[in-house]
């Protein structure tokens, strides 16, 4: 186990993760990794690369296995220390599928048919409506679970998981006795849900089929700026939010949450100017944000050995503390281990 989990003054423990199903955008970075690199000092931290996840869709062998390694690589390249938190590749610990296995059992189909996800994705990927789609939030809480862990940082839209989560902890511990943590979401403060920007009505999601929708942490510069100056907008003027300029407040999000200024900051900066001045503006902020992170990245792939010690490291690491867990449902529900 980690120095950090043997503490006595125990932190609380944080477990999340993000699915290699393509390159992480900048909504990904915003509603989830900028904000675990920056909580890792405070909490005992997990992240972990959600291939077993990515799955519910058609992945291509190859693409996974690039994806896998260069979202690891890209954890580390937003500032996540793997000697601080655990960093790991979810396929790699066994635990999670297992553990899954019994809280299947726990979970009903009625609540699984209610996720907003599952709606979602299977309204979008009609042809492939598969169980792993359908059971995807018991393996997401099969993760949180089995590290005991009370914090989970996900962005707006996986809360309804969470919730399914902690619904499954008040069963099982109902019938096993205290084998759970009951898991809370910690939402970050700024970019907690990130638009497309071809449809603000729509998430920025990394499996977009159209790039013009979503900004990759990885785009060149000049590509970052060409799709700002694309974004869709509303027909009127004037930088401010309201209901019926999704587009704009959607920008205003970004700029906000990348320079640390406020809206009424925002709307004083850009009086008097129209909408191309401040997509060159956001575009400009986000391309010099994500700069560093891109040298950074490049490095690491460059060196393939340190980046297979930590994911090797990081999956011996979890597995240290998800044995417990598993070892104990697993010996409460009967099974011969
Ligand atoms: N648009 C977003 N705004 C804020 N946060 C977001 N997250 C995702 N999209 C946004 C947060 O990123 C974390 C990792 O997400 P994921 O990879 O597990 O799956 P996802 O939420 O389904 O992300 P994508 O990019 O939309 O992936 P695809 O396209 O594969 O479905 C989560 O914490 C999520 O909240």
């Amino acid at each position: 186990m980690s120095e950090q989990m043997q503490t006595p003054e125990k932190k609380p423990i944080v477990l999340s993760g993000i699915q290699p199903s393509g390159l992480i955008t900048i909504g990904n970075y915003l509603g989830a990794v900028k904000n675990w690199s920056e909580i890792q000092e405070k909490y005992n931290c997990l992240f972990m690369i959600a291939n077993l996840h990515a799955t519910t869709v058609r992945q291509d062998p190859a693409a996974l296995r690039r994806n896998t390694l260069e979202g690891y690589a890209m954890l580390l390249a937003c500032g996540i220390d793997p000697e601080r938190s655990i960093v790991f590749i979810q396929s790699q610990n066994p635990h999670h599928a297992e553990l899954m296995w019994a809280l299947n059992c726990f979970t009903q189909f009625g609540e699984l048919s209610r996720m907003t996800q599952f709606k979602d994705k299977s309204a979008k990927y009609s042809d492939n409506i598969n169980a792993g789609l359908f059971t995807y939030p018991v393996l997401m809480a099969a993760d949180i679970l089995l590290y005991q862990a009370n914090l989970v940082p996900v962005g707006a839209d996986q809360n309804q998981h969470v919730e399914l989560a902690r619904d499954i902890v008040k069963r099982v511990n109902g019938i096993m006795g205290n084998v759970f943590t009951e898991p809370e979401c910690l939402f970050p403060k700024a970019g907690a849900k990130i638009m497309s920007l071809n449809d603000p009505t729509k998430k920025m999601s990394k499996s977009d089929p159209n790039p013009k929708g979503y900004v990759a942490v990885l785009d060149p510069r000049d590509t970052i700026i060409k799709k700002f100056k694309s974004a869709v907008t509303d027909s009127g003027s004037g930088i401010y939010r309201a209901d019926d300029k999704a587009g704009i407040s959607n920008l205003m999000t970004i700029y906000s949450a990348f320079t640390g200024k406020t809206d009424e900051q925002i709307v004083a900066e850009f009086e008097g100017k129209g909408y191309g001045d401040f997509k060159v503006a956001v575009g400009e902020v986000v391309a010099d944000a994500v700069a560093p992170v891109q040298s950074r990245f490049n490095e690491l792939m460059a060196d393939k050995a340190y980046l297979e010690k930590c994911y090797t490291e990081g999956a011996e690491k979890a597995m240290r503390i998800s044995r417990r867990t598993r070892d104990k449902v697993y010996k409460k529900m009967g099974f011969t281990l």
